[in-house]
């Protein structure tokens, strides 16, 4: 009997600096609804979807954007969201920013199974951009300066009777994020981000930023025989345009279901995780093709050492 999870895509339009929470969570809601009419097991929504991407904005104080962060998950207002879920039976992953009581910043991901409990939970490993203000920039991209690196790596859960991993946003450009999870049996990837379409370092990226976002995640999903779900939050938010073209990609690498507007929107599809064995069982049969032992520099190097110049 295969194994279908009817997964929905819950992309979000533009979240403005002063749009509250209970507003947002409404939002959010009502794709969970959504999802409900069309039978999803599971919605996943964006990056940091309960605010504004507040990182565009150079504060003097790393706590500046504190009230963007969330001390407790659920919290009152996003309780909410939670006893949604467990109402209609569908279950949920969310990204916000996560304030530890010890002070640490983390760009978190969490899955929610269909009674509401929490299944597990995702801390962004790359942090793209950069640290100090740059007004060079017409919008700044300081994630470095207000999120952490997390230490945890990516892991997988079982859920929605299959194994479940989670990343983030620029993760999903690092081959290594697909196959960490990979190399645990996962079979369908979570994947919120943000993104906006200028590129400050390379403006000739801003055109292929579509091609890149899902050129990445086939690329992840076929060679890793996952099926990897995208989710924007895209539009023009406080000025900034953002990439949405939501996605849902098979194992095969085929992309099954895209937004094709920018604003909230539920996209949908009915993935049978037992396709994934036709990639991992065959081409991709790890146990049986990799050489762990010829990839050593992936985990010893970090940055690209070119052998020595011609004399
Ligand atoms: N955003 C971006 C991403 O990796 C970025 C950073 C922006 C990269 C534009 C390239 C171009 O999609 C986040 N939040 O990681």
């Amino acid at each position: 009997m295969s194994r279908i999870v009817t997964v929905g895509a819950g992309q979000l339009g533009p979240i403005s600096h002063d749009e509250d929470r209970e507003s947002v969570v409404d939002r959010l809601i009502a794709l969970l609804e959504s999802g409900a009419e069309r039978n999803c097991d599971l919605v996943v929504f964006p990056e940091l979807a309960l605010t504004t991407f507040f990182p565009r904005w150079y504060t003097d104080e790393v706590s500046g954007h504190d009230h963007f962060f969330e001390t407790e998950m659920p919290s009152p207002v996003t309780q909410r969201l939670f006893d949604a879920a467990a109402r209609l039976q569908v279950g949920f992953c969310l990204g916000y920013a996560e304030l530890t009581p010890d002070g640490e910043r983390f760009n978190s991901y969490v899955l929610v199974e269909r009674n509401g409990s929490i299944v597990g939970k995702y801390r962004k490993a790359h942090i793209p951009g950069h640290e100090a203000h740059e007004p060079w920039r017409p919008f700044q991209h300081l994630e470095r300066r207000y999120f952490q690196e997390s230490h945890d790596g990516f892991g997988v859960w079982r859920a929605f009777g299959g194994v479940v991993g989670m990343a983030l946003c620029n993760d999903r450009r690092w081959p290594e994020t697909y196959r960490v999870m990979g190399l645990q049996g996962a079979e369908m990837i979570l994947i919120g981000y943000n993104t906006p379409m200028h590129y400050a370092p390379d403006p000739d990226q801003n055109a292929l930023q579509g091609f890149h976002n899902h050129l990445v995640m086939q690329a992840g999903a076929y060679q890793n025989g996952a099926w990897v779900v995208g989710v924007a939050k895209g539009g023009i938010e406080e000025g900034v345009e953002s990439l949405s073209q939501s996605a849902i990609i098979a194992p095969s690498g085929q992309i099954v279901a895209q937004a094709v507007t920018s604003g909230d929107v539920l996209i949908s599809a009915r993935c049978d995780l037992d396709l994934c064995s036709r990639y991992k069982d065959t081409l991709f049969d790890f146990a049986r093709y990799r050489r762990p032992e010829v990839y050593g520099l992936i985990t010893e190097r970090k940055g690209a050492i070119a052998p020595p110049e011609l004399p």
